[in-house]
């Protein structure tokens, strides 16, 4: 039903989390987290055996709107998770919960209007959209993000200025034992840890997410060669202050915080090529499913 050979429109993902809970009542739900700022609605499909409280692994994606792969790589999770029963061991200790589309007014006017599009799509007075990514409210605005409302890091008006921001958070404050956060991204085959809001600030867990996420590539690498590379974000990238991975570790206390910036493609390197979907979110898949695993034992 779900081929991995083409890019979804927004109307299609929440159309296909409905039917994957239509057709696995015991294994899936579907709820609303809100509503992004031109009222779509936002889902989150919750997947769990349902037998007893279990560590929560919660994976937000396609916070760039132009980051077409995330939001894919999230459909294959639910997909692997609920139509592949080989994989059911994978729900034995751990309940997953999944954001396919942290920005839906952006991803649709990639669409419809702007392929490059990043940001949100609520209004400035001069420029549209702020940066989801650096929108959240742990030091924000102190590096790498912008008070012009034109940039492409444009950090809003206040920390939690878009509604979409205050939906993750929200739901994340409400969910009980979340013990994993994993952020999708592209593109630059990096996987790195928080923090990001300063250069050299790392947790105090810091080598064994980095241990974490060494196995986790070697794992991805196993398929097909293609390896991460691997730091706290600001080693490997940037300083960037009000990202949702660091929040999620020093606003939300959850200790086990990884983001993924997957493999690029096509002339811009976010629109990588639709035959590419399925053999990156297949190789990918390798690496959650460590990290999952990893969770799961922090029972
Ligand atoms: O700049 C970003 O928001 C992310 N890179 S992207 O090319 N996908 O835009 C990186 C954010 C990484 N997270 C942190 N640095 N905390
Ligand atoms: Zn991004």
């Amino acid at each position: 039903r779900i081929a991995f050979d083409q890019y979804l429109r927004y109307g299609e993902i929440t159309a296909y989390l409905a039917q994957v809970a239509a057709d696995n009542p015991r294994l899936a739900t579907v709820s609303t987290i809100g509503e992004s700022y031109e009222n779509r609605t936002m889902n989150i499909i919750q997947i769990s055996d349902g037998n007893g409280r279990k560590p929560v692994l919660f994976i937000e994606a396609g916070m760039h709107a132009r980051e077409w792969i995330s939001p894919a790589l999230a459909l294959y999770i639910i997909n692997q998770l609920v139509e592949n029963e080989s994989n059911r061991a994978l729900l034995a200790d751990l309940d997953w919960i999944i954001l396919p589309s942290m920005n839906p007014d952006g991803y649709e006017y990639t669409w419809t209007t702007n392929r490059m599009w990043r940001k949100t799509r609520s209004p400035g007075s001069e420029c549209w959209g702020t940066d989801g990514n650096r929108n959240f409210g742990f030091h924000w605005m102190e590096n790498g993000a912008s008070d012009q409302e034109c940039e492409e890091i444009y950090a809003g008006k206040s920390a939690f200025s878009e509604v979409e921001a205050r939906n993750l958070r929200d739901i994340l404050n409400a969910t009980e034992n979340v013990l994993g956060f994993i952020s999708l991204h592209s593109y630059g085959q990096l996987l790195f840890y928080p923090y990001s809001y300063e250069v050299g600030a790392v947790p105090d867990n810091w080598k064994e997410l980095d241990e974490l996420a060494h196995k986790a590539n070697d794992a991805i690498a196993a398929v097909d060669g293609t390896e991460y590379t691997i730091g706290s974000s600001t080693e490997i990238l940037y300083p960037a202050a009000g990202c949702s991975d660091d929040w999620a570790m020093g606003g939300a206390g959850i200790d086990m915080v990884l983001t993924f910036e997957l493999p690029g493609g096509g002339p811009n390197g976010f629109d990588l090529p639709p035959e590419r979907i399925l053999p990156v979110v297949t190789e990918t898949w390798e690496g959650i499913k460590v990290i999952a695993d990893y969770v799961a034992q922090k029972a």
